[in-house]
């Protein structure tokens, strides 16, 4: 099981509308990250900086890296472009994060 942790960025004043479609994340989507066995996945807001720092587990790497190229997640992303800082393909700009502490 791989520990994966990542901070995208919000755009500012956005942070009801993130929360609101987060809160109401698409069934389909939802489903997509079940099938490629992402678990315990958490976005956390850092209202100071409006830095999304995202966190999961996952037990297929491959699937994981698939994810970007699933219709669903590119309409998610396309979705979301309006309040997200994005990459011409529409992804949230992302930066991984070493994990450099863990206690189980
Ligand atoms: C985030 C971002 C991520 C996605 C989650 C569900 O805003 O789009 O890529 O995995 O939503």
């Amino acid at each position: 099981m791989k520990r994966i942790a990542f901070k995208m960025f919000l755009l500012k004043g956005f942070e009801e509308e993130y929360k609101k479609r987060h809160a109401e994340i698409w069934p389909e989507l939802e489903n997509l990250l079940k099938e490629s066995r992402v678990e315990d996945y958490s976005i956390f807001l850092d209202e100071e900086t409006h830095v999304l720092f995202g966190v999961l587990k996952c037990s297929n790497e491959m699937k994981y890296q698939n994810l970007p190229l699933q219709p669903i997640m590119q309409k998610w992303w396309e979705y979301n472009k309006d309040i997200m800082q994005t990459n011409d393909d529409n992804s949230p700009k992302s930066i991984s994060l070493e994990e450099v502490f863990y206690l189980k």
